[in-house]
């Protein structure tokens, strides 16, 4: 290694496994990026998305400065003057219409940046507007609404204990392509090889044949959106055949005389033609479940995004629960991070916090201080009183990743102002006024406060940033420091002097040493690799938040919920096939796709279908096919395959670049097509109002 290279360690911050790298560079430039053997996390592994991080780093589309639409098209400004755009354009529009007037918009890279985590709530706070949105309505708000309503906390999430169960049934994830969600786990691959080589079973239920199924044990078709009635047939075959540790439940679970009964309607052989699973598969599945020595079921965003999301979430955390696969090794578990996000979020526990405002045109509850996101452009296009007049997004891009983006279109042509944080000038910032954009990947240091606490194993890492911030470049928190001094009416005292100090350093370094592992920053930055603390180990009944300090079985709302479902036949569906999503190991959501080595090979956005379905329209793969929803319609290439059932077509969510105005090398290169034109904003979950994207109904012809 000559004298100038250098080599520089640090946790991925693109998606939750949290990988470790070491990055070998030379006078600014990149020589390679590699996985860390030492990482006791990933132990190696990463996927090609790492490589992009250099490319995010490098691209010339990235905004460096504060830019400002004007007549002429977009022109650098500098950070002062941006700021005080910002500010005297959201000022004016609380005077003119109130604080609701603002909304505010958050995307799924705020989770994965430290300065967001930490900073970022007290500017939305700031605005005190009600109208908060973030991708959580377009993702996993259901599992905090069942966390929530059993356990007392929205974001105590069971993961799936990945490295000791026996038995892994997993339903609407496909890990092997996203690495894992609400379970970080790092080398997903080889977490399942040492599983079956252990002797233990993993079985995939999915409208698609995918990459993780490949590997199971065992794969079961599922009609899209049913998977709410295989759960409950499930817990019904649990009950009538005894197989639960009924009336030998520990003293702080509450709730078991109200399990009497309900479900009884739901028998396998009742729910077979509904899920199309036959009963047989169905009641296999529950014995062997119950009889595994330990065994967990998972379900991810294909079982959140769906009309009865909530519902399944609460149903798996039962399934779980009642066979003694909960809070114990081997069985559905909780991180025991470093620092304890959730004990400073809230420390008192959050079971207020839901329904004590609606949104004005559709009435959705409010939860967490957040309204969903799919209510977010009617809340904008409608007139009246409380109508939202400007926005604030920040590192998201709702109008690919929210349903019917077209009609948020719509609505952001509609504002009187909005200003986005974010990197890139896309489908969704372009409609911005003012874009401020912050320091990314590997200009920042990095500390995964929100996916230790999501981890199946516990460990804790710092990665301070590799290159210095490009001359005059902000980091995000800075950003927001800077917004919330501008726009908190009343700073106290203490607020005032404190400021200059608050950095993100030092806010880690006060949570390390409230933790659990006598732990500080000075400590953790000895370890370039991480820490390893360990595996997860029981954290109840001293972690519930319910005010009782009990765990809820059968909370009203969701019991409420399930009676309502009916189980009569849904009618004649006209020809129409069922839309679902999938992701792909080389995109990352809506904003990866300028790394063209990243997205190299085969286009990727094309519509699986199956050959039955194909054969009676005339479609061979390859051929541009039309595919119409009630809310708009796309074209695309058609891939002919029988990993997906009959009935049920597929396309991946993130593309549709081929907009006006972006200024993204990828847009004439490879702009793919957005399913959330096809999506339904008024297609939700019922009882938390996240985005139902499973199972949109859709005609497909063979295009002209
Ligand atoms: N139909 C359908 N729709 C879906 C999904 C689906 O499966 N099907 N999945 C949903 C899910 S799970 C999610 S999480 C959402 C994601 O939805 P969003 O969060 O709205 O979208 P992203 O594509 O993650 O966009 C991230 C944005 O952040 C910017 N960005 C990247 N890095 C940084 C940074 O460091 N700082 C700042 N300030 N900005 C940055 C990017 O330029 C981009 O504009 O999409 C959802 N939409
Ligand atoms: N490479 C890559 N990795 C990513 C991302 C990415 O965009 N690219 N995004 C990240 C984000 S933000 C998230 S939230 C996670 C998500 O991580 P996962 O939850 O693993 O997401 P997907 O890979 O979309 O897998 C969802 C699966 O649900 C299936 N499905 C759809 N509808 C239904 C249904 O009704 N029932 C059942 N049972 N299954 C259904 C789909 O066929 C698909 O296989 O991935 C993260 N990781
Ligand atoms: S799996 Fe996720 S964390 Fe690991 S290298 Fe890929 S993008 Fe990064
Ligand atoms: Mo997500």
């Amino acid at each position: 290694m000559s004298e100038n290279t250098h080599i520089h360690y640090r946790t991925c911050n693109l998606c939750e496994a949290m990988c470790g790298l070491e990055i070998t560079y030379r006078n600014g430039e990149i020589l390679s990026i590699k996985g860390d053997k030492e990482d006791p996390f990933s132990k190696g592994y990463i996927c090609p998305k790492a490589v992009a991080l250099q490319d995010v780093y490098c691209d010339p589309d990235r905004l460096r400065k504060p830019v400002r639409k004007t007549n002429n098209g977009w022109e650098e400004i500098s950070w002062k003057n941006a700021f005080d755009l910002v500010e005297s354009g959201l000022k004016d529009i609380q005077k003119k219409y109130g604080n609701d007037a603002i909304a505010i918009y958050q995307g799924n890279p705020s989770v994965h940046s430290i300065g967001m985590m930490l900073f970022s709530s007290t500017f939305f706070k700031a605005l005190r507007t009600k109208n908060r949105f973030s991708a959580t309505s377009v993702d996993q708000l259901p599992h905090h609404f069942a966390s929530q309503f059993m356990f007392g906390h929205s974001f105590l999430l069971p993961v799936p204990d990945i490295n000791r169960t026996q038995y892994f049934l997993v339903l609407g994830a496909n890990p092997i392509a996203s690495n894992g969600s609400i379970m970080s786990a790092a080398g997903m691959p080889e977490k399942i090889n040492l599983l079956q080589a252990r002797g233990g079973k993993m079985i995939v239920v999915d409208p698609r044949y995918t990459e993780t199924a490949l590997k199971a044990d065992r794969h079961i078709f599922i009609k899209p959106g049913t998977d709410v009635f295989f759960l409950a047939a499930i817990l019904h075959v649990f009950f009538n055949n005894g197989l639960t540790k009924q009336g030998h439940f520990p003293k702080w679970i509450t709730g078991e005389e109200k399990l009497k009964g309900i479900f009884d309607r739901f028998s396998p052989e009742r729910v077979a033609k509904i899920t199309g699973i036959p009963a047989q598969t169905i009641t296999t599945t529950a014995f062997e479940f119950s009889a595994a020595s330990s065994a967990v079921c998972y379900g991810r965003i294909g079982v959140s995004t769906q009309q009865h999301g909530t519902l399944c979430q609460w149903l798996i955390n039962l399934i779980n629960i009642v066979t003694g696969n909960f809070d114990r090794p081997g069985g559905a578990m909780f991180s025991n991070p470093a620092i304890d996000v959730i004990k400073y979020s809230a420390p008192k526990g959050t079971m207020d916090k839901y329904n004590r405002w609606q949104s004005r045109v559709r009435r959705y509850p409010e939860f967490g201080g957040q309204l969903p996101v799919a209510a977010l452009a009617e809340e904008c296009l409608t007139p009246g009183d409380g109508q939202i007049k400007a926005l604030v997004t920040s590192a998201g891009n709702p109008v690919l990743s929210t349903p019917n983006g077209r009609q948020l279109e719509m609505a952001l042509t509609s504002l009187d102002f909005m200003v986005s944080i974010d990197i890139y000038i896309n489908e969704t910032t372009r409609f911005a006024d003012i874009i401020l954009p912050p320091t990314t990947g590997l200009e920042t240091e990095h500390y995964d406060l929100a996916f230790h606490a999501i981890a199946v194993h516990n460990t804790a890492k710092y990665s301070p940033p590799l290159f210095a911030p490009s001359n005059g470049a902000r980091h995000d928190w800075q950003i927001y420091k800077e917004l919330t001094r501008r726009m908190k009416k009343h700073r106290t005292f203490v607020e005032k002097i404190s400021d200059p100090f608050i950095t993100p350093s030092r806010m880690l370094n006060h949570g390390l040493k409230k933790g659990l592992y006598n732990l500080n920053l000075r400590k953790l930055k000895k370890y370039p690799h991480g820490i390893d603390l360990g595996p997860l180990k029981p954290v109840f009944p001293e972690s519930l938040y319910t005010p009782d300090k009990m765990l809820h079985l059968v909370p009203e709302i969701f019991v409420n919920g399930l009676r309502k479902i009916s189980l009569d036949p849904t009618g004649n569906t006209n020809g129409s096939l069922s839309l679902i999503g999938r992701r792909h190991l080389r995109s990352n959501n809506s904003w990866m796709h300028n790394s063209l080595r990243l997205v190299k090979g085969p286009n990727r956005c094309t519509l699986m279908i199956n050959p039955l379905d194909a054969e009676i329209r005339n479609i061979c793969s390859g051929d541009p096919v039309t595919v119409t929803s009630a809310n708009g319609e796309v074209v695309l290439p058609a891939d002919v395959t029988e990993q997906l059932m009959p009935g049920v077509v597929s396309i991946p969510h993130g593309w549709g670049h081929n907009r006006s105005g972006i200024r993204l090398k990828t847009a004439k290169l490879h702009p793919g097509v957005s399913i959330n034109d096809l999506t339904d904003h008024l297609f939700v979950d019922n009882i938390s109002g996240n985005a139902a994207f499973s199972g949109v109904k859709v005609h497909v012809i063979l295009a002209d």
